[in-house]
């Protein structure tokens, strides 16, 4: 699938300590080690809804990631999916009357332009749920050949104790695992499955469903195994980081972690990132929920995409935060603000200020902090303290290059 519009990363003097982040298989704060390729596979929208601000936050929570391995001389390879076939989408065809594909099409066009306006660097390989389905066939092919698959009806489940890890990801016991499992796509009462947690990695053609034809027969895939896959495919079996919002920590990554470590023996990533949710009006932003503030929304009635992104980043990508109006006009403010001091001729040295960005960042990407780093060198070039008139490109360059903060 095609990708999206690189932004403009500018090159920094120096940098900074190895990143460490909060893991969730170990819950603590750990460093990162990528090799000089950094491998990082994030999972992508399910294409039924316009991304709101909760995939916005999670999405510009990554590219800091991104940002800053690139920062510390990494390559990065960075992977995403869609899930362009699954049940919701599906769900919203039905009710709304109209083609899956119309609109799943007419929904990843917009997260696209979402994605650039917000300066969110684009993933290496874009990849659809329904473009991966041969490889998915042939993972299965080989879950089956080791033993860890069976059918019930002509439907393939993945039986999660076949992995003696599982559960180590999410490290919820499995009465907490069953009580989440039916809300997030499982079906923990299936007549026939060997274990109520067991998932659906192959699902037989239905009558007035999509279906492809495979080595499996004709159906569709689970949607677990589908990132297992595209994350192989692409990124081979160990890599540094595995992504997603926290509701995806169980079942999505718990499972996709099993799968992957029955087809390779190898655990898939050394850490597993989760971004906290955002909420709106009491609950968290969720399409079936429909209680959404949309990114394109805000941008089409006149927002500045720097400062929805601004406001984004005024909050700890692992905190639950709540979107308002208030974070947006604050945000609108800060940003007015550092565009001025930007444009000053007398501001203090930024390369201090930088140090203490990276530093903020490196432990766990504590972007309140960096905020005000930034903030604290505003307001003295505000007040022309300092005698430097060559920080203003410094500032701009570290701006961008770190937060995605074009001024
Ligand atoms: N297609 C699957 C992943 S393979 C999926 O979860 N799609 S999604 O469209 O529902 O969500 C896309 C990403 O946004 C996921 O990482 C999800 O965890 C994250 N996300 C969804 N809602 C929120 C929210 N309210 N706050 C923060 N992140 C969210
Ligand atoms: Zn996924």
């Amino acid at each position: 699938m095609e990708s999206w519009v690189q932004p403009t990363v500018p090159k920094l003097p120096g940098q900074g300590q190895p990143l460490s982040l909060f893991d969730t298989s170990t819950k603590s704060v750990r460093p990162t080690s990528p090799g000089p390729v950094a491998k990082m596979y994030v999972c992508g929208i399910t294409p039924y809804d316009a991304t709101h601000m909760g995939h916005a936050a999670t999405y510009v929570a990554f590219d800091l990631v991104n940002r800053y391995w690139l920062d510390a001389g990494h390559e990065v390879h960075y992977v995403q999916n869609v899930t362009d076939i699954d049940d919701p989408l599906l769900e919203r065809a039905i009710e709304r009357g109209e083609d899956w594909q119309a609109i799943a099409q007419r929904e990843t066009a917009l997260f696209r332009e979402d994605m650039t306006a917000l300066q969110v660097i684009p993933p290496r390989e874009y990849i659809g749920a329904v473009e991966a389905i041969p490889s998915v066939a042939e993972y299965v092919t080989q879950l089956q050949a080791n033993g860890s698959v069976y059918a019930v009806d002509n439907d393939l489940y993945f039986s999660v104790h076949s992995d003696p890890n599982f559960g180590s990801v999410s490290k919820l016991d499995e009465a907490a695992m069953l009580a989440i499992f039916a809300e997030r796509g499982g079906d923990p009462d299936r007549p026939g499955k060997r274990h109520p947690l067991d998932c659906l990695v192959w699902q037989d053609a239905r009558p007035d469903e999509p279906a492809w034809n495979t080595t499996l027969g004709h159906g569709r895939p689970g949607w677990h195994i589908e990132c297992v896959a595209i994350a192989m495919d692409h990124l081979g079996a160990s890599i540094d980081l595995l992504g997603g919002g926290s509701d995806l920590a169980f079942p999505h990554h718990e499972m996709g972690a099993s799968e992957a470590f029955s087809l390779s023996g190898v655990n898939c990533a050394q850490h597993y990132v989760h971004a906290g949710m955002v909420g709106w009006q009491g609950h968290k932003m969720s399409k079936s929920r429909g209680n959404l503030v949309f990114v394109s929304q805000q941008r089409h009635s006149g927002v500045d995409p720097m400062t929805i992104r601004l406001a984004l980043l005024a909050h700890h990508y692992r905190t639950d935060w709540a979107w308002t109006p208030h974070g947006l006009e604050g945000a609108k403010d800060r940003l007015s603000i550092w565009r001025q001091a930007a444009k000053t001729d007398k501001a203090p040295d930024f390369e201090p200020y930088l140090d203490r960005m990276r530093q903020h960042l490196a432990n766990d990407l504590r972007t309140p902090e960096v905020l005000d780093v930034v903030d604290t060198w505003a307001l003295a070039a505000t007040n022309r303290e300092g005698d430097s008139d060559t920080s203003m490109n410094l500032m701009r360059d570290s701006v961008q290059a770190l937060l995605g903060i074009a001024l």
